[in-house]
């Protein structure tokens, strides 16, 4: 069998996987969702014809958008997840035994009950007691809970269709009020190589709301560019001050104490995206 699929992931670029099977496709009410094994990566969530995650590289987002915050919050009790329907970063989470409460909160159920029966290796915490599964829309469900959250991962789609308002300073504004008064959140933010406008929109967004405001970076190699970016915004603590020797160790296969500092390194041309615009205090070299 010589199948592929391709993503268009610029006007100008694409990535081929070779496939084996197409396990699942269904159109949701939301958008079209479709399951592949591929030969590379193994099974792979694709939606609106985008990957959204694969068995093979999942591990390097899903723990990179959670214990960078994790474990920069001193006692994060409740956290929501706003998308991330396969699971993952619940996963990661619940690693977290100081977690009380995760809440997962995604617009389209259908991505939940495709990755319960596709990919269990990813969303096999979401039986799990501590987890609270709410089908809704994340930007309303934010709006609606004020000071309800240590912690808030936005771990969304592509800025386009039904996530793009998960980028917007309105929204960030309602993620603020959503947050406890020494709350924290995280979001994906794209590739500095194809999405460089978008970063530093946010960044200036995030940075005019929150006292603290942070980008680090990660490998995830079915992403476009394969560097992706992450946006910390915070209302008192500062991941660079976190100190990194104490943390315990959770098992994790990209992130690790050293890897929480060094994220947020910044090659030239990622730091020029921010210009003056970090926030919080100086950034450490
Ligand atoms: N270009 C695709 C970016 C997708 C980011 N979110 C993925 C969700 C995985 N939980």
């Amino acid at each position: 069998m010589n199948s592929w699929f391709t993503e268009l992931q610029t006007p100008d670029m694409a990535l081929s996987c070779r496939t084996k099977k197409v396990l699942h496709h269904e159109k949701t009410p939301f958008q079209e969702l479709t399951v592949y094994e591929t030969v590379q990566f193994g099974r792979m969530l694709v939606l609106d014809d985008v990957i959204q995650t694969t068995v093979r590289d999942e591990f390097v987002y899903h723990e990179m958008i959670t214990h960078v915050g994790l474990n920069t919050h001193p006692q994060p009790r409740r956290v929501l997840v706003v998308g991330g329907g396969d699971g993952g970063s619940i996963r990661e989470i619940l690693r977290h035994p100081r977690v009380e409460r995760a809440a997962l909160v995604e617009i389209d159920g259908r991505v939940i009950e495709a990755a319960k029966q596709f990919l269990p290796e990813i969303s096999c915490g979401l039986d799990d007691p501590r987890v609270e599964i709410i089908i809704d829309d994340g930007i309303k469900h934010v709006r609606e809970h004020r000071g309800a959250y240590e912690m808030i991962v936005i771990d969304s789609t592509d800025p386009v269709g039904p996530a793009e308002g998960l980028f917007s300073a309105a929204f960030y504004r309602d993620v603020f009020y959503a947050l406890t008064e020494d709350g924290l959140f995280v979001a994906q933010t794209e590739s500095p190589f194809f999405n460089g406008e978008l970063i530093t929109r946010v960044f200036q967004d995030v940075a005019g709301i929150f006292p603290v405001a942070r980008l680090y970076l990660a490998c995830v190699p079915t992403y476009p560019g394969g560097l992706w970016t992450f946006t910390m915004g915070s209302k008192k603590y500062d991941p660079l001050e976190v100190e990194v020797e104490k943390l315990p160790d959770l098992g994790t296969r990209y992130y690790s104490p050293a890897v929480h500092k060094s994220a947020f390194v910044l090659p030239p041309f990622v730091a020029e995206l921010l210009k003056e615009k970090q926030g919080g205090k100086p950034e450490r070299a």
